[in-house]
């Protein structure tokens, strides 16, 4: 029996408030309005923004669904929908691509309009397809995915090839991407130039990965957690240190290694300490620092503009830089044909029940990705 133009109820992790845990609670979700899609999720990952609003420290209406990194099967479509069919296989995107507004139309852009910027948890109709217990329930980014059904908007949907695996797939819809991007898109890393990648993370490493496939001949992996050595390793880095060993500033150690300094560096934990380090990490003159991680929110950097004035070039990307329709899918076939591979970034994979555990995992440092499947 069709459920096309029918409310669903299914399972869904919703967070009720900040700094409590998950609840798996029957929720109903409302069919696809003009222009939008129902999915049914298969695969979804653990990404450390979703903490983040756990946490406090991402902004967002309660309750809320969150989850931004998933594949699923669009289950039906609403008016007007005409680049997705029910049964395509799809990578959800909290970066969406309308294709026609300024952002879109400019060829370095990708923070297209109908970005959940503000963070208002609604369509873009200004309501909510989520409800639990009568209980209107917020979305997270425009696609909420750590539920069985989500609805998105048909601008924040990238059909892939079917043939794709999900648990492994689900990765371009934050990590890889974001890294790789950051890397190719944005850093614009060139062949033999050295690099140097602060957090190594599902992130930072597949900021390795996009450094290795842009040809870079040396990549130096940075993390107080020498347990994230080894991952670092297997993707690409050619060796790895942590600043817990030594007293000198970050900067001086890469400068005594390289013999002179690494031409990008890329800081992908957040932090403004380490922002400032990869900022000064880079060649002086000619060398490029990209900005991955996400600050606390209402935080400044505050640095000497003399670090810019020899001719460093500071970035920040989001997705990577990436226009996030056009790159989703290629990516996918790239990966389908072994161009690289995601393994390495996944360190567990639970069932969508045991949510709770993937959190424990990722805040106890256990877990690069844990991906969740239903
Ligand atoms: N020095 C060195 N390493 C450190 C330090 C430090 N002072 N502090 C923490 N680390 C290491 C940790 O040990 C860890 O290995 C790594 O940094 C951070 O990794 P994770 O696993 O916590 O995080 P990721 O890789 O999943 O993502 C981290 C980001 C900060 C990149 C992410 O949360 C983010 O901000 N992404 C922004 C980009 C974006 O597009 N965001 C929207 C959706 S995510
Ligand atoms: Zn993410």
């Amino acid at each position: 029996m069709t459920t096309a133009g029918k409310v669903i109820k299914c399972k869904a992790a919703v967070l009720w408030e900040q700094k409590k845990p998950f609840s798996i609670e029957e929720v109903e979700v409302a069919p696809p309005k003009a222009k939008e899609v129902r999915i049914k999720i298969l695969a979804t990952g653990i990404c450390r923004t979703d903490d983040h609003v756990v946490e406090g420290m991402w902004p967002s209406k309660f309750p809320v669904i969150v989850g931004h990194e998933a594949v699923g099967i669009v289950e039906s479509i609403g008016e007007g929908v005409t680049t997705v069919k029910p049964g395509d296989k799809v990578i959800p995107l909290f970066l969406p691509q309308c294709r026609e507004c300024k952002y879109c139309r400019n060829p370095d852009g990708n923070l297209c309009i109908m970005t959940d910027l503000k963070a208002d948890g609604v369509m873009s109709d200004g309501t909510s397809r989520f409800t639990c217990k009568g209980e209107t329930i917020y979305h997270f980014m425009n696609i909420s995915t750590f539920t069985e059904y989500t609805v998105a908007s048909e601008f924040a949907v990238a059909k892939i090839d079917d043939a794709a695996p999900s648990e492994k797939i689900c990765l371009l819809g934050c990590a890889f991407s974001t890294g790789y991007g950051a890397a190719v898109k944005t850093g614009k890393v060139t062949p033999g130039s050295t690099c140097a990648v602060f957090g190594l993370g599902g992130v930072g490493l597949s900021v390795i990965m996009g450094c290795k496939l842009a040809g870079a001949s040396r990549i130096i992996g940075i993390d107080l957690n020498k347990g994230k050595f080894e991952k670092a390793m297997a993707v690409g880095a050619t060796e790895c240190i942590s600043p817990k060993d030594f007293t000198k500033p970050i900067s001086e150690v890469l400068s005594e290694m390289t013999g002179d300094s690494v031409d990008y560096t890329f800081e992908v934990i957040g932090h403004l300490e380490t922002m400032i380090d990869a900022i000064e990490s880079c060649n002086k003159n000619y060398g490029t620092c990209v900005l991955v991680g996400i600050p606390p929110s209402g935080k400044k950097l505050s640095c000497d503009p003399m670090l810019l004035l020899f001719g460093r070039t500071l970035k920040g990307c989001i997705f990577g830089g990436c226009k996030s329709r056009d790159v989703v899918p290629k990516l996918a076939t790239d990966f389908l044909a072994k161009k690289f591979d995601l393994d390495q970034l996944i360190s567990h994979v639970l069932p969508f029940k045991n949510i709770q555990e993937g959190f424990e995992l990722l805040n106890s440092g256990k877990s690069i990705r844990t991906i969740l499947t239903f």
